[in-house]
């Protein structure tokens, strides 16, 4: 569903549960990320931009201590009071929103009684965070409405902790800085210990970036992220203790790793030196980008597919078969599973001309080998959360 129709069908949605029409509409984007998967938590950088995908919110205060969310999507509903004691429930959608509440309430922010109704466009599990788009509208939203004065770095903060404490993931800040920091048209390089982050033109001039979505989803998502996490710190805490300079990820260079491989272990090694390779990776990303070198940055998204495969262990069957199938395409430049893994997206680097039908023989071999269609998906780059300013109600029933 194309935005406006979003906007209109959950201002429509909201008018009809709520029989007034929304005082306000936010939307809040999902995201992509061009290289540095697995190392926002890793002390490293990352290369995302938010994407014209959003979840939709209509919304307004209610003169009461109670709160109606709406999940317009999943047709199923959550109501509760300003004094309920606020915990995770067996509904996950709310368990995101619910985990932003909650800190809210610990914080003391001034909270009254709401109506929300919201819609999403993001491709589900297709690894585009549609979990953080909704922690940080969410927070986004409740900010503006009750005057909060939190700044956008508090709102992402607050959306990752969410994540954290309501829905068992470990994350990083990579997905939640997306959503609320994106700017049309650019990605930014984020420092994931600093949060320092500085924003790069998206031009890839006569390239172009498209998703391929596998449709597939293990389930094994949430326990392996949060593996991974710990396999690659108790790495680094051995690491520590061999170069005592050393603090993080990006103090080590790959040869250290690689002296060490015996102590660490198999698994951890492989964690490890991942890791420590994709902090790398970006930083030579980034100078590719701003030096217009398309092909070195097509390699290096190659080659973090190969470590997220093979060393980290994030991917999948047919998130490998997408990659390995660009490796006989000369006009895509790199390709390489995107997000947390196990699933989701492939995001492709392609010459334009010949992108309708090289996506053509991707989509064609995949679907022959796992009797499965993926979804295609081009992308543009956008802003972050923000307030719909256009809206001016629902438009009558015709139009
Ligand atoms: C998921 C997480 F939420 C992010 O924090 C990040 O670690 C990503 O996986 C992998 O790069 O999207």
């Amino acid at each position: 569903m194309k935005k406006k129709k979003l906007i209109q069908s959950v201002a429509s949605n909201f008018l009809e549960v709520f029989k007034s029409e929304p005082e306000h509409v936010f939307l809040a984007p999902g995201r992509i990320n061009i290289i540095g998967e697995h190392v926002d938590y890793n002390d490293g950088y990352v290369l995302p931009a938010a994407i014209n995908k959003y979840i939709c919110f209509a919304v307004s205060a209610n003169d009461s201590n109670e709160i109606n969310l709406v999940s317009q999507d999943l047709k199923d509903a959550h109501h509760f009071r300003l004094s309920d004691e606020v915990k995770p429930i067996d509904k996950m959608w709310a368990n995101y929103m619910l985990g932003v509440f909650s800190q809210l309430k610990e914080r003391g922010s001034r909270l009254q009684g709401f109506n929300v109704v919201f819609a999403s466009n993001i491709p589900m599990g297709a690894g585009l965070s549609s979990s953080a788009a909704l922690e940080c509208g969410f927070g986004y939203m409740l900010n503006k409405l009750f005057n909060l004065g939190l700044s956008k770095k508090e709102i992402a903060l607050i959306g990752q902790k969410s994540e954290h404490t309501f829905a068992g993931v470990n994350c990083g800040i990579m997905d939640q800085y997306a959503s609320v920091f994106g700017k049309e048209d650019h990605v930014f390089k984020l420092d994931c210990t600093t949060l320092e982050h500085d924003y790069h033109t998206a031009r890839f001039d006569e390239y172009s970036v498209f998703l391929m979505d596998s449709k597939v989803k293990h389930t094994h998502l949430t326990s392996g992220y949060n593996d991974r996490r710990r396999e690659a710190t108790e790495g680094l805490e051995i690491l520590k203790t061999k170069y005592p300079e050393v603090r993080t990820f990006r103090d080590l260079t790959v040869e250290q790793v690689e002296t060490h491989k015996e102590e660490l272990g198999d698994v951890r090694f492989r964690r490890c030196h991942f890791v420590v390779g994709e902090i790398r990776r970006v930083l030579d990303a980034v100078d590719a980008l701003e030096a217009s070198d398309f092909k070195k940055l097509g390699k290096l998204m190659t080659e973090t597919h190969n470590g997220l495969s093979k060393e980290y262990e994030v991917s999948c069957e047919e998130i490998d078969f997408l990659v390995e199938a660009t490796q006989n395409e000369p006009e895509i430049l790199g390709s390489r599973m995107m997000g947390g893994g196990f699933g989701g997206c492939s995001i492709n680097l392609v010459k334009k001309s010949a992108e309708k039908e090289v996506i053509n023989r991707l989509s064609e071999a995949y679907q022959k080998e796992f009797d499965i269609e993926p979804a295609v998906y081009k992308v543009k780059i956008s802003d972050g959360c923000k307030e719909y300013k256009k809206f001016k109600g629902v438009a009558p029933a015709g139009e």
